[in-house]
C-alpha cells in the first residue's frame, strides 16, 4: 500500500518557482512579526482573517478563547475554510482515505474522557477532559501544519501551551523524552481492523521540544471544541515538524528517559524519522519536500509553494537543534 504519499501533481514551469529573495524576505517579515511590536497589529488582523472567514454556526460548541501573545503564534497565510480543515484528514484509526476521518468519526466518543499523566514526574495524575479544558486560558493560534505527504494547510488552532501541563506535574531529572499516546479502541476506531501501523498511535518529543511554548495542547479549532476528525477532545499540535507528529484524540502522556519508538518510525524507520522536523532539504525518500500544494489552492493553475526550514518557525526552534545534524536527525 502506497499510504503517506501525496497525489498532488506540480506542473510549475522554472520561471513560477518563487525566487529565493522573495522567499527570504517573507521569513525575514515573520521574524519581524513573531517579536515586535508591529506583531500586534498584523496579528490582530491575521486573526480578524480567521474570524472573517468563519462560517455560520455550525452546532458545535463554543471554545472561547483569547489571543496568543506567544511569539509565532499567528502566521500570516490565507487561513484554510472549515469545510477543508474537517474533510481532509488524516486519521488512519478511521480508515486511510482522506474523506475517511469525516464520514467514520462519529462514533468516536469523546466524553467521558481522561488523559493519563505518568511516568517520570513528582506528580502523576489522571485529568479529566473537562478540568485539562480548565487548566489554563485557551488561547487561539494561527498555524501552519505541513504533512509529511507534501501538502499544507493554515488552522486557527484553540488549546494551551503544552508547557502548562508539563509544569503542573513536575517532571523529573530523568525525564528527558515526553510520550503521546491516541486511544486504541475497535469498537469506536474501524480502521483499527487495519495493520498500517501498530495500534495505539504512540508519537513523541524530547522534553525540551514539548516545552517550546509552541507545542500547543489542542481542544478547539475555529474557536469551537475540536470535530472529531481532527483529533477530539484534545491532540497534540506541533506546527514546526510534520503532521505525523501531532498525535490525535490522547489518553496517555507519559515522561521517560529512553527516547520512545513511535508508531511510524516502528513501520518506517528509513522514511519517518523520530525528529521529523520539517526540512525542504531533507527529501522523504520517496518523493521530494522541497516544496508543498496548500490545500484549497489546488486546481489547474494552483502553484506548490517552498517548504519553509521548520515550517517557518526557525526563529522560534531553531536553537533547539544547534550543532545537531539534521540530515542525521531527520
Ligand atoms: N492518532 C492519530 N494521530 C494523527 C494521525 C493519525 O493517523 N492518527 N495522522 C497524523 C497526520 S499524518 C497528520 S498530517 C495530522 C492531520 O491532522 P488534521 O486532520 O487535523 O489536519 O494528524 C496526525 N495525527
Ligand atoms: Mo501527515
Amino acid at each position: 500500500m502506497h499510504f503517506h504519499r501525496d497525489r498532488g501533481h506540480d506542473h510549475r514551469l522554472p520561471s513560477e518557482i518563487t525566487p529565493r529573495a522573495v522567499y527570504a524576505s517573507r521569513r525575514e517579515m515573520l521574524k519581524l512579526i513573531a517579536g515586535g511590536a508591529a506583531g500586534a497589529a498584523l496579528a490582530g488582523w491575521a486573526q480578524r482573517d480567521a474570524r472573517a472567514q468563519m462560517p455560520a454556526p455550525s452546532g458545535r460548541s463554543a471554545l472561547p478563547a483569547v489571543r496568543s501573545s506567544v511569539p509565532g503564534a499567528f502566521v500570516m497565510d490565507k487561513v484554510n475554510s472549515l469545510a477543508d480543515i474537517t474533510s481532509y484528514n488524516n486519521f488512519y484509526e478511521f480508515g486511510t482515505d482522506k474523506s475517511d476521518p469525516a464520514r467514520n468519526a462519529h462514533t468516536l466518543k469523546v466524553r467521558p474522557w481522561t488523559v493519563a499523566v505518568e511516568g517520570e514526574v513528582r506528580k502523576p495524575r489522571v485529568y479529566d477532559i473537562d478540568e485539562l479544558l480548565k487548566l489554563a486560558p485557551q488561547e487561539e493560534r494561527i498555524y501552519r501544519l505541513r504533512c509529511v505527504e507534501g501538502w499544507s494547510m493554515v488552522v486557527p488552532w484553540v488549546g494551551y501551551s503544552l508547557a502548562e501541563l508539563i509544569r503542573r506535574v513536575e517532571p523529573t531529572a530523568n525525564a528527558k523524552f515526553v510520550e503521546f499516546t491516541t486511544l486504541a479502541d475497535a469498537k469506536q476506531m474501524p480502521g483499527l481492523r487495519s495493520s498500517v501501523l501498530d495500534w495505539p498511535y504512540v508519537e513523541a518529543l524530547r522534553i525540551d521540544e514539548a516545552m517550546q511554548p509552541l507545542a500547543l495542547l489542542t481542544f478547539g479549532l475555529y474557536g469551537e471544541l475540536l470535530p472529531n476528525q481532527n483529533g477530539a477532545p484534545v491532540r497534540i499540535v506541533v506546527p514546526w515538524k510534520y503532521g505525523f507528529k501531532s498525535g490525535k484524540s490522547i489518553v496517555k502522556i507519559r515522561f521517560v528517559e529512553k527516547q520512545p519508538l513511535t508508531s511510524w518510525e516502528r513501520a518506517a524507520p528509513r522514511e519517518y524519522g523520530f525528529y521529523s522536523n520539517v526540512n525542504p532539504a531533507v527529501d522523504h525518500p520517496r518523493w521530494s519536500q522541497a516544496t508543498e500544494r496548500r490545500i484549497g489552492e489546488d486546481g489547474l493553475f494552483a502553484k506548490r509553494r517552498p517548504t519553509l526550514l521548520f515550517n517557518g518557525y526557525e526563529a522560534q526552534v531553531g536553537q533547539l537543534y544547534a550543532g545537531l545534524d539534521l540530515k542525521k536527525f531527520y
